[in-house]
Protein backbone atom coordinates (compact mmCIF):
# COMPACT_ATOMS: atom_id res chain seq x y z
CA UNK A 1 0.00 0.00 0.00
CA UNK A 2 1.53 2.99 -0.75
CA UNK A 3 0.48 6.11 1.44
CA UNK A 4 0.21 9.57 -0.72
CA UNK A 5 1.61 12.71 0.95
CA UNK A 6 -1.17 15.05 2.67
CA UNK A 7 -2.04 18.39 -0.13
CA UNK A 8 -0.17 21.24 1.93
CA UNK A 9 -3.05 23.54 3.68
CA UNK A 10 -2.32 26.73 4.03
CA UNK A 11 -3.39 30.30 5.27
CA UNK A 12 -2.42 33.92 4.12
CA UNK A 13 -3.36 36.39 6.73
CA UNK A 14 -3.90 39.57 5.42
CA UNK A 15 -1.94 42.99 7.19
CA UNK A 16 -3.34 45.44 7.79
CA UNK A 17 -6.51 43.63 9.38
CA UNK A 18 -8.15 44.54 12.98
CA UNK A 19 -8.08 47.53 15.19
CA UNK A 20 -7.89 50.68 13.40
CA UNK A 21 -6.61 54.00 15.51
CA UNK A 22 -9.97 55.43 15.87
CA UNK A 23 -11.83 52.11 17.44
CA UNK A 24 -8.49 51.34 19.77
CA UNK A 25 -8.69 54.67 20.71
CA UNK A 26 -12.81 54.45 21.37
CA UNK A 27 -12.48 51.13 23.44
CA UNK A 28 -9.40 52.66 25.29
CA UNK A 29 -11.99 55.84 26.43
CA UNK A 30 -14.62 52.98 27.81
CA UNK A 31 -11.57 50.94 29.51
CA UNK A 32 -10.17 54.24 30.80
CA UNK A 33 -13.62 55.67 32.36
CA UNK A 34 -14.09 52.58 33.74
CA UNK A 35 -10.58 52.32 35.43
CA UNK A 36 -11.31 56.40 35.98
CA UNK A 37 -14.77 56.48 37.54
CA UNK A 38 -15.62 53.28 38.27
CA UNK A 39 -18.50 51.48 36.79
CA UNK A 40 -21.32 51.72 35.74
CA UNK A 41 -20.13 54.09 32.44
CA UNK A 42 -23.12 54.40 30.13
CA UNK A 43 -22.47 53.87 26.42
CA UNK A 44 -24.94 55.46 23.21
CA UNK A 45 -24.53 52.42 21.09
CA UNK A 46 -22.06 50.33 20.43
CA UNK A 47 -18.88 51.75 20.91
CA UNK A 48 -17.74 49.25 17.70
CA UNK A 49 -19.82 47.29 15.97
CA UNK A 50 -18.03 43.88 17.60
CA UNK A 51 -20.17 41.81 19.80
CA UNK A 52 -17.15 40.93 21.58
CA UNK A 53 -16.00 43.71 22.38
CA UNK A 54 -19.59 44.64 23.75
CA UNK A 55 -19.23 41.78 25.48
CA UNK A 56 -15.92 42.12 27.40
CA UNK A 57 -16.74 46.17 28.08
CA UNK A 58 -20.27 45.08 29.44
CA UNK A 59 -18.70 42.34 31.85
CA UNK A 60 -16.28 45.40 33.32
CA UNK A 61 -19.20 47.52 33.96
CA UNK A 62 -20.30 49.49 31.01
CA UNK A 63 -23.89 49.62 29.87
CA UNK A 64 -25.26 50.06 26.73
CA UNK A 65 -27.82 51.91 25.77
CA UNK A 66 -29.77 53.01 22.74
CA UNK A 67 -30.58 56.48 23.37
CA UNK A 68 -29.21 59.03 25.87
CA UNK A 69 -32.93 58.84 27.91
CA UNK A 70 -31.86 56.18 29.21
CA UNK A 71 -29.14 57.66 31.18
CA UNK A 72 -29.61 59.05 34.42
CA UNK A 73 -28.88 61.77 35.21
CA UNK A 74 -25.69 63.03 36.23
CA UNK A 75 -24.27 59.93 34.88
CA UNK A 76 -21.62 59.45 32.53
CA UNK A 77 -22.26 58.59 29.10
CA UNK A 78 -19.46 57.55 26.21
CA UNK A 79 -20.60 58.64 22.26
CA UNK A 80 -19.24 55.59 20.28
CA UNK A 81 -16.54 55.65 17.55
CA UNK A 82 -19.19 56.21 14.76
CA UNK A 83 -20.72 59.53 16.15
CA UNK A 84 -23.61 61.59 16.82
CA UNK A 85 -25.61 64.09 15.28
CA UNK A 86 -25.71 67.85 17.29
CA UNK A 87 -29.09 67.16 18.79
CA UNK A 88 -27.55 63.79 20.40
CA UNK A 89 -25.14 66.14 22.02
CA UNK A 90 -28.37 68.75 22.81
CA UNK A 91 -30.05 66.56 24.95
CA UNK A 92 -27.48 65.14 27.07
CA UNK A 93 -26.46 68.77 27.84
CA UNK A 94 -30.40 69.31 28.52
CA UNK A 95 -30.13 65.90 30.58
CA UNK A 96 -26.53 67.22 32.92
CA UNK A 97 -25.29 63.74 31.21
CA UNK A 98 -21.58 64.02 31.46
CA UNK A 99 -20.06 63.54 27.99
CA UNK A 100 -17.07 61.41 26.79
CA UNK A 101 -16.95 62.04 22.84
CA UNK A 102 -15.40 59.04 21.42
CA UNK A 103 -16.47 59.63 17.82
CA UNK A 104 -13.42 58.79 15.53
CA UNK A 105 -11.38 61.95 14.51
CA UNK A 106 -12.02 61.03 10.64
CA UNK A 107 -15.55 60.72 11.37
CA UNK A 108 -15.61 64.41 12.89
CA UNK A 109 -13.62 65.66 9.36
CA UNK A 110 -16.76 64.60 7.51
CA UNK A 111 -18.82 66.06 10.30
CA UNK A 112 -17.41 69.28 9.78
CA UNK A 113 -16.96 68.86 5.76
CA UNK A 114 -21.25 68.64 5.74
CA UNK A 115 -21.45 71.80 8.04
CA UNK A 116 -18.91 73.84 5.80
CA UNK A 117 -20.86 72.97 2.63
CA UNK A 118 -24.37 73.68 4.15
CA UNK A 119 -23.42 76.75 5.00
CA UNK A 120 -22.22 77.93 2.20
CA UNK A 121 -25.60 76.29 0.77
CA UNK A 122 -24.80 73.48 -1.49
CA UNK A 123 -26.82 70.16 -1.24
CA UNK A 124 -25.20 67.32 0.32
CA UNK A 125 -25.38 64.00 -1.27
CA UNK A 126 -23.95 61.86 1.38
CA UNK A 127 -23.67 58.31 0.00
CA UNK A 128 -24.16 55.65 2.51
CA UNK A 129 -25.74 53.02 4.34
CA UNK A 130 -29.52 53.96 5.51
CA UNK A 131 -30.14 53.43 9.00
CA UNK A 132 -26.30 53.28 9.58
CA UNK A 133 -25.38 54.98 12.69
CA UNK A 134 -22.33 57.41 10.88
CA UNK A 135 -24.72 58.19 8.42
CA UNK A 136 -27.90 59.55 10.96
CA UNK A 137 -24.68 61.47 13.01
CA UNK A 138 -23.29 63.29 9.73
CA UNK A 139 -26.61 63.58 8.11
CA UNK A 140 -27.99 65.31 11.90
CA UNK A 141 -25.27 67.86 10.83
CA UNK A 142 -27.39 69.75 8.12
CA UNK A 143 -30.79 67.42 7.72
CA UNK A 144 -32.22 69.69 5.43
CA UNK A 145 -29.28 69.94 2.80
CA UNK A 146 -28.22 66.10 2.42
CA UNK A 147 -29.59 63.89 0.86
CA UNK A 148 -28.80 60.01 1.05
CA UNK A 149 -27.41 57.75 -1.66
CA UNK A 150 -27.46 54.09 -0.33
CA UNK A 151 -25.39 52.72 -3.27
CA UNK A 152 -25.34 52.96 -6.89
CA UNK A 153 -28.84 52.25 -7.58
CA UNK A 154 -30.15 55.43 -5.83
CA UNK A 155 -28.36 57.27 -8.26
CA UNK A 156 -31.91 57.79 -10.41
CA UNK A 157 -34.23 58.96 -7.84
CA UNK A 158 -32.10 61.37 -5.78
CA UNK A 159 -33.68 64.77 -5.86
CA UNK A 160 -31.53 67.73 -4.55
CA UNK A 161 -32.58 71.55 -5.21
CA UNK A 162 -29.80 73.27 -6.96
CA UNK A 163 -28.15 70.55 -9.28
CA UNK A 164 -25.24 73.62 -9.50
CA UNK A 165 -24.72 73.66 -6.06
CA UNK A 166 -23.96 69.60 -5.22
CA UNK A 167 -21.48 68.28 -3.26
CA UNK A 168 -20.72 64.83 -2.22
CA UNK A 169 -19.27 62.92 0.72
CA UNK A 170 -19.31 59.47 2.21
CA UNK A 171 -19.18 57.41 5.06
CA UNK A 172 -15.80 55.90 6.13
CA UNK A 173 -16.46 52.73 5.74
CA UNK A 174 -17.62 51.93 2.18
CA UNK A 175 -16.59 49.81 -0.20
CA UNK A 176 -13.80 52.25 -2.29
CA UNK A 177 -14.17 50.89 -5.72
CA UNK A 178 -18.19 50.47 -5.36
CA UNK A 179 -18.23 54.05 -4.00
CA UNK A 180 -15.97 55.34 -7.31
CA UNK A 181 -18.44 53.61 -9.51
CA UNK A 182 -21.52 55.34 -7.81
CA UNK A 183 -19.88 59.02 -7.76
CA UNK A 184 -19.04 58.45 -11.37
CA UNK A 185 -23.00 57.45 -12.24
CA UNK A 186 -23.92 60.64 -9.88
CA UNK A 187 -21.41 62.97 -12.23
CA UNK A 188 -23.42 61.91 -15.36
CA UNK A 189 -26.27 63.15 -13.90
CA UNK A 190 -25.41 65.70 -12.07
CA UNK A 191 -21.71 67.35 -13.87
CA UNK A 192 -21.00 70.24 -11.70
CA UNK A 193 -20.73 67.84 -8.63
CA UNK A 194 -18.16 69.20 -6.22
CA UNK A 195 -15.69 66.26 -5.06
CA UNK A 196 -14.96 66.28 -1.26
CA UNK A 197 -11.74 68.12 -0.29
CA UNK A 198 -10.16 64.93 0.75
CA UNK A 199 -10.81 61.41 1.14
CA UNK A 200 -13.83 60.10 3.20
CA UNK A 201 -13.74 57.12 2.87
CA UNK A 202 -10.89 56.23 5.82
CA UNK A 203 -7.16 55.30 5.65
CA UNK A 204 -8.44 52.23 7.54
CA UNK A 205 -10.63 51.18 5.24
CA UNK A 206 -8.87 51.65 2.66
CA UNK A 207 -6.10 49.62 3.68
CA UNK A 208 -7.46 46.63 5.06
CA UNK A 209 -9.76 46.68 1.42
CA UNK A 210 -6.42 47.00 -0.72
CA UNK A 211 -4.97 44.17 1.71
CA UNK A 212 -8.17 41.59 1.23
CA UNK A 213 -7.31 42.21 -2.05
CA UNK A 214 -4.32 40.69 -2.59
CA UNK A 215 -4.63 37.25 -0.61
CA UNK A 216 -7.88 36.89 -2.42
CA UNK A 217 -6.41 36.48 -5.61
CA UNK A 218 -4.51 33.40 -3.99
CA UNK A 219 -7.05 31.42 -1.60
CA UNK A 220 -10.30 29.84 -2.30
CA UNK A 221 -11.77 30.89 0.48
CA UNK A 222 -11.47 34.14 2.32
CA UNK A 223 -12.90 34.00 6.20
CA UNK A 224 -12.88 37.50 7.48
CA UNK A 225 -13.40 37.76 11.06
CA UNK A 226 -16.44 40.64 12.27
CA UNK A 227 -20.12 41.34 13.41
CA UNK A 228 -22.99 41.31 11.01
CA UNK A 229 -23.60 45.21 11.68
CA UNK A 230 -19.59 45.87 10.88
CA UNK A 231 -20.37 48.03 7.83
CA UNK A 232 -16.09 47.63 7.05
CA UNK A 233 -16.31 43.78 7.77
CA UNK A 234 -18.98 42.85 5.35
CA UNK A 235 -17.41 44.88 2.78
CA UNK A 236 -14.30 42.83 2.83
CA UNK A 237 -16.23 39.79 2.13
CA UNK A 238 -17.69 41.36 -0.92
CA UNK A 239 -14.15 42.61 -1.78
CA UNK A 240 -12.90 39.35 -1.43
CA UNK A 241 -15.50 37.86 -3.76
CA UNK A 242 -14.88 40.48 -6.16
CA UNK A 243 -10.94 39.90 -6.31
CA UNK A 244 -10.61 35.80 -7.10
CA UNK A 245 -11.95 34.22 -3.54
CA UNK A 246 -14.33 31.57 -4.76
CA UNK A 247 -15.94 31.79 -1.60
CA UNK A 248 -15.64 34.62 1.54
CA UNK A 249 -17.66 34.43 4.91
CA UNK A 250 -17.99 36.36 7.60
CA UNK A 251 -17.74 35.18 11.05
CA UNK A 252 -18.00 36.63 15.01
CA UNK A 253 -14.94 33.47 15.52
CA UNK A 254 -13.65 30.57 15.06
CA UNK A 255 -17.07 28.55 16.46
CA UNK A 256 -18.91 30.27 13.16
CA UNK A 257 -16.69 28.35 10.89
CA UNK A 258 -18.33 25.27 8.95
CA UNK A 259 -16.13 22.19 8.49
CA UNK A 260 -18.08 21.96 4.92
CA UNK A 261 -16.08 25.14 3.98
CA UNK A 262 -12.98 23.90 4.13
CA UNK A 263 -13.82 21.02 1.71
CA UNK A 264 -11.50 21.10 -1.36
CA UNK A 265 -9.25 23.83 -0.71
CA UNK A 266 -6.12 24.00 0.05
CA UNK A 267 -5.48 27.77 0.98
CA UNK A 268 -7.11 29.98 3.00
CA UNK A 269 -7.19 34.04 3.38
CA UNK A 270 -8.19 35.35 6.38
CA UNK A 271 -8.67 39.15 7.44
CA UNK A 272 -10.54 41.18 9.97
CA UNK A 273 -12.54 44.49 10.08
CA UNK A 274 -11.67 47.24 11.59
CA UNK A 275 -14.01 46.48 14.86
CA UNK A 276 -11.93 43.17 16.18
CA UNK A 277 -9.73 42.59 18.22
CA UNK A 278 -6.62 40.16 17.46
CA UNK A 279 -7.31 37.44 19.83
CA UNK A 280 -9.94 36.90 17.98
CA UNK A 281 -8.15 35.99 14.55
CA UNK A 282 -5.35 33.43 16.68
CA UNK A 283 -8.60 31.92 17.48
CA UNK A 284 -9.45 31.29 14.08
CA UNK A 285 -6.03 29.93 13.33
CA UNK A 286 -5.83 28.08 16.04
CA UNK A 287 -9.10 26.67 14.71
CA UNK A 288 -7.76 25.97 11.31
CA UNK A 289 -4.47 25.04 12.29
CA UNK A 290 -6.15 22.06 14.20
CA UNK A 291 -8.10 20.85 10.45
CA UNK A 292 -4.39 20.69 9.15
CA UNK A 293 -3.44 24.17 8.19
CA UNK A 294 -0.78 24.76 9.78
CA UNK A 295 1.42 26.28 7.15
CA UNK A 296 0.69 30.56 8.13
CA UNK A 297 2.20 33.38 5.81
CA UNK A 298 1.09 37.28 6.86
CA UNK A 299 0.96 39.19 3.72
CA UNK A 300 1.59 43.16 4.72
CA UNK A 301 0.27 45.46 1.58
CA UNK A 302 0.40 48.56 3.33
CA UNK A 303 2.76 50.03 6.40
CA UNK A 304 0.43 51.42 9.04
CA UNK A 305 1.21 53.31 12.31
CA UNK A 306 -2.03 56.23 12.85
CA UNK A 307 -2.60 56.63 16.32
CA UNK A 308 -5.22 59.21 17.92
CA UNK A 309 -4.81 60.52 21.63
CA UNK A 310 -7.99 59.96 23.72
CA UNK A 311 -11.16 61.87 23.75
CA UNK A 312 -9.76 65.39 25.54
CA UNK A 313 -12.82 65.21 28.25
CA UNK A 314 -10.59 61.73 29.65
CA UNK A 315 -7.13 63.16 28.96
CA UNK A 316 -8.49 66.37 31.09
CA UNK A 317 -8.73 63.74 34.05
CA UNK A 318 -6.17 61.25 33.81
CA UNK A 319 -4.02 64.02 34.07
CA UNK A 320 -5.45 65.02 37.03
CA UNK A 321 -4.92 61.54 38.78
CA UNK A 322 -1.42 60.96 37.29
CA UNK A 323 -0.19 64.55 38.60
O1 LIG B 1 -20.03 49.50 10.83
P1 LIG B 1 -18.69 50.19 10.78
O2 LIG B 1 -17.73 49.54 9.89
O3 LIG B 1 -18.86 51.65 10.48
O4 LIG B 1 -18.14 50.18 12.27
P2 LIG B 1 -17.21 49.21 13.09
O5 LIG B 1 -17.30 47.81 12.69
O6 LIG B 1 -17.50 49.52 14.51
O7 LIG B 1 -15.76 49.73 12.68
C1 LIG B 1 -15.04 50.65 13.30
C2 LIG B 1 -15.70 51.96 13.57
C3 LIG B 1 -15.83 52.74 12.35
C4 LIG B 1 -16.21 54.00 12.37
O8 LIG B 1 -16.04 54.73 11.26
FE1 LIG C 1 -11.98 55.99 12.22
FE2 LIG C 1 -11.75 54.69 9.94
FE3 LIG C 1 -11.60 53.40 12.20
FE4 LIG C 1 -13.92 54.41 11.42
S1 LIG C 1 -12.79 52.76 10.44
S2 LIG C 1 -13.06 54.45 13.47
S3 LIG C 1 -13.22 56.31 10.42
S4 LIG C 1 -10.15 54.97 11.48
Amino acid sequence: MTSQAPTPRRVLVAKPRGYCAGVDRAVQAVEKALERYGAPIYVRKQIVHNTHVVKTLEERGAVFVDETEEVPEDAIVVFSAHGVSPAVHHEAARRRLRTIDATCPLVTKVHNEARRFAAQDYDILLIGHEGHEEVEGTAGEAPERVRLVDGIDAVGTVQVKDPSRLVWLSQTTLSVDETTQTVSRLKERFPNLLDPPSDDICYATQNRQVAVKEIAARAQLVIVVGSSNSSNSKRLVEVALDHGADASHLVDDASFIKDEWLEGVTTVGLTSGASVPEELVAGVLAHLAARGFADVEEIESVHENVRFALPHELRKDLRVTTA
